[in-house]
């Protein structure tokens, strides 16, 4: 009966079994998998233009070479996504189409603009720090194959976020300058990446039926205040400052307290009044267009050897 089901599916889930591709799930526990899959999996590859825009520009052999395999990284993070969501009955044309009509959000953060070549070791400093602090957790989620394509991940944002740090402090004990740029970058970057981790505790739609459903281990809050208190000591190895004069130990706690996040910024950039909005999703929709001779051949050539392995 529905109710049987129900209850295994919530026995499961509360003795942190494993929900895979053909158990019974409820369907608000579906359409919120879907909802966050596809969101992450949008941000991954819209995270891919922010820094994109400095390939050509990197400053040697080397770090372009190691720029272009974290641009294709994400590209990869996006496709193990897309698939994953896969699996819960949604198809990847789906999903682009909703990205591409503004009916799915992406990740607030990649909506702000790379102006110097600090800007790429800040998002891999800050921006992959951020998220790595956020799906550590997601590799424990409920649902099989979102965490199983978060253990992969995860590894090679660990290699983004240590290119970053490595990046930036090169040019904090650069000249004058390029310790300047650095610090500008991180000034930039700071108040973004603690946004990513989403709104309030108070104010999260979804987190309250997503701990109990174990989508998420942790709150927004938790994960923000623990990505500041794995900050502030790189901050001060990297020699830069943290855009924060309220940033300080506490004591009783055992944690920083930290400055108020500016949420107002955070909800115009949501509603698509960000910096970079208009372009990065026009861009997106362009790449989708200028894609589609790719997907008519890769269809036409499947086609042609479906139930035939003649070559
Ligand atoms: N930006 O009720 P909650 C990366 C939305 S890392 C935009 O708290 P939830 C790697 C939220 O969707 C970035 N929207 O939601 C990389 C919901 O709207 P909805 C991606 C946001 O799901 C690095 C509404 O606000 N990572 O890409 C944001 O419980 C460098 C209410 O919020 C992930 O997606 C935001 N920052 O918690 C790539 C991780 N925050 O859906 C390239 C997986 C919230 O009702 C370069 N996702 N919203 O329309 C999650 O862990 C969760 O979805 C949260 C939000 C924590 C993001």
């Amino acid at each position: 009966t529905a109710a049987a089901r129900e209850a295994a599916f919530d026995t499961a889930v509360a003795a942190d079994e494993r929900i895979e591709p053909r158990d019974w799930m409820p369907e608000a526990y579906r359409a919120s998998l879907v909802r966050q899959m596809a969101q992450h999996a949008h941000s991954e590859i819209i995270g891919m233009q922010p820094e994109a825009n400095w390939i050509t520009r990197a400053p040697s052999l080397r770090r372009k070479a190691i720029l272009m395999a974290k641009v294709q990284d994400e590209a990869g993070h996006g496709l193990y996504l897309y698939s994953a969501a896969e699996t819960l009955g949604t198809s990847r044309d789906e999903l682009l189409d909703k990205l591409h009509a503004g009916r799915q959000k992406y990740s607030s953060i990649f909506n702000y603009p790379t102006l110097t070549w600090a800007d790429v070791g800040a998002i891999g400093w800050l921006v992959d720090g951020a998220a790595i602090t956020n799906q550590v957790p997601l590799c424990r989620c409920s649902y099989g194959p979102y965490a199983r394509a978060m253990v992969r991940i995860c590894k090679e944002e660990s290699f983004h976020q240590r290119q970053g740090y490595e990046s930036l402090l090169a040019l904090s004990r650069g000249t004058p300058a390029q310790h300047e740029m650095a610090q500008d970058a991180v000034n930039r970057w700071w108040w973004p990446s603690l946004m990513m981790f989403g709104p309030p505790d108070d104010e999260s739609a979804h987190s309250a039926q997503s701990m109990i459903w174990k989508i998420k281990r942790h709150s927004n809050d938790e994960l923000r205040q623990r990505f500041v208190d794995i900050c502030v000591p790189q901050a001060e190895a990297l020699g830069l400052t943290l855009p924060d004069p309220d940033l300080k130990w506490n004591e009783e706690r055992g944690q920083h307290d930290f400055g108020a996040i500016d949420w107002n910024e955070f909800r115009e950039v949501l509603k698509g009044n960000g910096p970079c909005n208009e372009a990065r999703i026009s861009q997106r929709r362009r790449a989708h267009e200028e894609g589609a001779w790719v997907r008519e051949a890769a269809t036409a050539y499947a086609t042609k050897h479906s139930g035939d392995d003649s070559g």
